[in-house]
This record gives structure tokens, sequence and C-alpha cells, in this order.
């Protein structure tokens, strides 16, 4: 659909109409278009040229999966100051946990009947767990129950244990992979620029180490997700640089699906007291310019748990055409303060993608689509009442 004349006029007040005419081309963005992007005043109007391009790939479908989120264990060596999951060591009184591999696979399994496709498994960068804890993990929870997709494990992780097992990155890769891997996701990059992250994560793998290992999993053909945490210390263009590094990695591999800009959450970490949550605004126009800038990803995806689900329904309008999901089970955003629910029924996922004028889909880790829902989902049975005396 063509943009209204209020969105043209719009962008051309701003000084935005030779974007618009490149976007409408289907030319790429540089850098500096795409932090003028990011400084739009006009919301709607960037909105519109967002939406533009996601109805172009996607027409009016909204992807989402079912999924469960299993973190086996919170302890972690690293001292992310963005971080509110984390604890030092096992004690009850830090609140820190080490699920036994029994706990972990049961988790997981007791999930069968609630018709989930996928597993998203992250863990800490826990010192004592041996090698064989990972892959018994996968491997287990592969060989009961095939069908579940495993997608497991930031590149922090994989980082980790290369330097730990002495392993290469590809050693690590393909061994999970033989016990189940089958998908990466985009945790852990943050904001690539080394400013930010020698101030908030300096102790875990730097940013050419997390593309080195995302290459590596391309190369042995499996997909990868990424990741942009926003909101904190980071300036407009360390955004964009961020974007930049994952745009040149896909022109290279074409193995990332997704790219999915997560809210930072202050709560219950070192750096939230000098951080408000990052503003609506801030966040319809990141995921807007994501859409924009990033003109080799297929999709961009709102994590309701980060953002919110009314916000990320709205977002649906401004560049998103990804749900993650029904997430049974989160704890990292809980653990910095979300207050929306630990997971979301299909039903409720429907309603929100319905009410934003847009079909629900259903696809699988890989993003081959399972359902179209042409149709409103049947009316849920009535409660059954106790019976009354
Ligand atoms: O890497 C940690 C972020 C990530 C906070 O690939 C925080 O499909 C905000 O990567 N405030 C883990 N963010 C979650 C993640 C993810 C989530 C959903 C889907 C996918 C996917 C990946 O969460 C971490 C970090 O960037 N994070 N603490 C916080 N206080």
């Amino acid at each position: 659909m063509p943009l209204s004349t209020l969105a043209n006029r719009a962008l051309e007040r701003d000084g935005l109409g030779p974007i618009r005419d490149k976007v409408l081309a289907g030319a790429r963005l540089s850098d500096a278009e795409g932090l003028q992007l990011l400084e739009a005043k006009d919301l709607a109007a960037l909105g519109a040229l967002a939406n533009h391009v996601r109805e172009a790939r996607h027409g009016q479908l909204a992807f989402y999966n079912r999924n469960v989120h299993l973190n086996p264990t919170n302890v972690c060596v690293a001292t992310c100051k963005f971080c509110s999951f984390a604890r030092k060591d096992d004690q009850h009184a830090s609140e820190g946990y080490t699920m036994s591999l029994d706990e972990a696979v049961e988790k997981v399994l007791s999930k069968r009947d609630y018709g989930i496709t996928e597993v998203h498994i992250v863990a800490g960068l826990h010192p004592t767990l041996p090698w064989d804890y990972y892959t018994s993990l996968l491997g287990r929870i592969h060989a009961a129950w095939p069908e579940l997709t495993i997608k497991a494990f930031t590149a922090i992780e994989y980082h980790y244990w290369a330097e730990k097992f002495g392993k290469t990155y590809e050693q690590v890769l393909s061994e999970l992979q033989a016990a189940g891997l089958r998908t990466l996701p985009g945790g852990g990059a943050e904001i690539f620029a080394p400013r930010v992250r020698r101030k908030i994560c300096d102790d875990k793998a730097t940013a050419e180490q997390w593309l080195e290992i995302h290459r590596t999993a391309h190369r042995l053909g499996m997909k990868s997700n990424a990741t942009m945490l926003y909101g904190h210390i980071e300036r407009l263009d360390e955004r964009i640089d961020h974007m930049r590094r994952l745009r040149e990695l896909q022109d290279e591999t074409g193995g990332f699906q997704v790219f999915i800009p997560l809210a930072f959450h202050p709560e219950h970490n070192m750096i939230g007291k000098a951080f408000p949550k990052p503003t609506g605004y801030d966040s319809l126009r990141t995921l807007a310019v994501a859409r924009l800038y990033l003109d080799n990803f297929d999709h961009v995806k709102a994590y309701w748990v980060s953002l919110g689900e009314r916000l990320a329904q709205v977002a649906l309008g401004f560049g998103v055409d990804d749900l993650d999901g029904t997430v049974l089970e989160e704890r990292i955003y809980h653990m910095a303060g979300s207050t929306v629910p630990q997971a979301l029924s299909e039903r409720s996922l429907h309603d929100l993608i319905r009410a934003a004028g847009r079909v629900p889909a259903e696809r699988d880790s890989n993003y081959h689509v399972l359902k179209v829902h042409e149709q409103p989902l049947p009316p849920a049975p009535p409660a059954r009442l106790p019976a009354t005396a």
C-alpha cells in the first residue's frame, strides 16, 4: 500500500524525503541515514515507512511460536552490570540455583501437553559444571522428544566453554549439534561497541567473538538470532554500529533469522537506578529503524516479555512481524522487574494480533508457517462452576 499523503508530507517536512525514496526503491540505507531515522521527530511517519516494508515482506501475517524457556542455572562468573538474573554461587540465601540433569530434563518434558514446538535454553557461566552436563542435557531432551526444536545457549556461553574446556568454537557447537542443538538464540550481543562493553560487560565474549560464534554456527548449517540490548548507556550511533555489524555478517552468511531489540529493564541490577526503562517512543523508533536498516533480515521480533504485551502489539504496526511467543517459564526479565505474565496463552496472543488488524500465523523455529489462523479460534469451553448444594 502506498504511503499516506500525511506520512509523505511529514517525512518531507523533516528532511527524510530522500531516505523514504531510497526505502521505496529498495536501496540500502547508510549508517548516517539510519542515525537520522533514530532521531526522527515524527514517530507515526517513521512507523508508516517501516510498516510499508513490513507489509511488503509479510503482508498481514504476524508470526508467533509456542515455546518454553529453560534456565538450568543462574550461577554465573560474569558480572554484567545490567543483569538481574545471575548469582555468584548456588547458595539458597543468594537465590542461586543449579538444576540437576533429571530436574532440568523433567521440567521440559512436563510441557509435552502444551503443544509447544521449541525449547529456548539459556544458562549462566557456571564455574564447575562439566561439559557433559550440557551435552547430556540436550541429548536427553532430544532423545525423549525429538520433534521439539532445541534453541540453546548464547554465544557468551559457547565462548566460555571453548576456553574452559580447551575446545574450538566449531568443536563446542558441533558436539552440541550432534546432541540435538538446532538453532542459537540471539542473547549476549548487548551493544557491540567496545566503549559500552567495557562499562557494562567487560568480562565476557567480545563483539568479535560473539560474531565469530554465530559465523561458525551458520557454517555448520544452523540458523541463529541476533539481539540488541538498548536503553542504557549506549548512544544512538552505537545502536547503528551494532546493527551494521549484524548486517555485514548477514551479507556474508545469510544465517540470521530475526533481529530482536531488547528493552533494558532497570530493577535489581547495578545500573538500573541511573537509567529508567526506555520509553514507548524509543522502543517503537528502534524497532522501526531496525526494520528499515536491516534490509537483509527477514524478521523483526517484538519480545513481549521485554516490551510489555501492549507495546508489543502496537509494534506490529511499526515494522515488527513476529511476537515471541507463548514463552512458558521466563525468568531473566521477571527477575529484572518485568510485571507481564509468566506466559501468554495462544488465544491471548491471537487476540493481541487480531486487535492489531493482523492475521496470526504459528511458525516453527525456522519460520516455516505451521498454520495461518484466518478464522478466530473456536470459543473456549465454559469454565465449569463448582456444584452448588
Ligand atoms: O543477553 C539481561 C538481556 C538477554 C536484562 O533469540 C536484559 O529468540 C533487559 O537473548 N533488561 C537474554 N534485558 C534474552 C534473549 C532472548 C530473549 C527472547 C528471545 C530470544 C531469541 C533471545 O536478555 C541477555 C541480555 O541482553 N537482558 N538482563 C535486563 N535487566
